[in-house]
């Protein structure tokens, strides 16, 4: 979409202002599947929904470095110590790239921590379980990497410009996390009984909280069919979450571990696998901070932050140095 409004207006304008024409602009560009960019008009809900939901996965790359750093320093080898940093600081970069769509948005990154260390906006509940030996590296990689792909290649096509570039790149390297888990627990599943039992264990424990990732069930989730109509979510949540099921199953045969769901079974009819019922209690619990890492995470987030104040302060007077001597000159 081309630029409607006079440069310098403040995206996203005043809510009930828009003139019909501009409405009508923004509507035509959903329409076509045309990106909405920055310097766009677009309805305030859209803005605050882009916001929300951008915030909220910058945050979970961002905490999500934690439960998998929690093994940098013990890792088994050099080798599994190098993919490990790797991924960990892909991790960073994916926040970086997200918190810089949301500035399009007129919020900077400084608000957007300050509103998740407050606890004012949320991340994704996986990262508020706890990382209790090497294979939840590999498991993370599989599972959570594997549902984020499956939720995350459709939000390559989201209508709002930065969010849909940004998540390209994304989802190209979570799609080597993905697979580097993989194939460390295969590297596992093909060594002794008790490897084996540890990929078993870890499975077991990431299994039901990886399909609670994709949010809440469609007829209990308040958001999906406004962000489907402005085109920000392109599929349901329960979409989503049978995709990942049907992709992980022989995925999970080929490692020969167990998914642990008895009613985990192929639906001939559906041509989709039929499986057992989340438990939401626990879902919501997680998400309104009492899961076992809530409080844990977002205070190593908080002491990150307060003890980097004095780079942003060093960085911010470095540049404003420089732009001063640049004046100058
Ligand atoms: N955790 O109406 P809906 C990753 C909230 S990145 C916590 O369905 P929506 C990479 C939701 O915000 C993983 N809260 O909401 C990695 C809403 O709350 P609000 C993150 C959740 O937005 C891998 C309320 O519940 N990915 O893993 C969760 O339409 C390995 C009602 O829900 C993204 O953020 C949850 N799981 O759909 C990093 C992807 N689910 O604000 C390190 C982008 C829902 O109204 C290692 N986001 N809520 O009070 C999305 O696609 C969507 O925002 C959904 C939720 C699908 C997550």
């Amino acid at each position: 979409m081309t630029s409607a409004v006079e440069p310098g207006t403040v995206p996203g304008g005043e809510p009930g202002a828009a003139p019909a024409e501009l409405e009508a602009h923004f509507e035509a560009t959903l329409a076509h599947k045309d990106r909405v960019e920055p310097r766009d008009w677009m309805p305030e809900r859209y803005r605050r929904t882009l916001v929300r939901q951008i915030a909220q996965h910058a945050h979970s790359e961002i905490i999500g470095m934690q439960p998998e750093g929690n093994w940098i320093s013990r890792a088994p080898s050099l080798r599994r110590k190098a993919i490990l940093l790797a991924k960990v600081q892909d991790e960073a970069g994916h926040g970086l790239y997200l918190y810089s769509a949301t500035e399009t948005l007129g919020v900077t990154r400084t608000e957007l921590t300050e509103r998740l260390v407050s606890g004012a906006q949320k991340y994704s509940s996986i990262f508020n379980y706890p990382t209790l030996s090497y294979a939840d590296v590999g498991t993370i990689g599989w599972l959570v990497d594997g549902a984020a792909i499956c939720n995350q290649v459709p939000l390559c096509r989201t209508s709002f410009g930065p969010y849909g570039r940004a998540m390209i790149r994304i989802c190209k390297e979570e799609s080597f996390h993905q697979r580097q888990g993989y194939e460390l627990l295969m590297t596992m599943m093909r060594g002794t009984d008790e490897q084996r039992a540890m990929v078993q264990e870890s499975v077991d424990r990431f299994w039901w909280p990886s399909l609670m990732m994709f949010g809440p069930p469609d007829d209990a989730s308040p958001n999906t069919a406004q962000s489907m109509a402005w085109g920000i979510k392109t599929h349901t949540n329960d979409e989503l979450r049978q995709r990942f099921v049907d992709m992980t199953v022989p995925q999970a045969e080929a490692l020969g571990v167990t998914l642990p769901d008895p009613e985990l079974a192929w639906n001939e009819e559906r041509a989709a696998h039929d499986f057992g019922e989340i438990d939401w209690d626990e879902f919501w619990r997680v998400v309104g901070g009492d899961g076992p890492c809530n409080a844990q995470r977002v205070a190593h987030r908080k002491k990150a932050w307060d003890d980097g104040a004095w780079v942003r302060e060093a960085a911010t007077a470095f540049a404003r140095k420089q732009e001063q001597q640049q004046e100058a000159a």
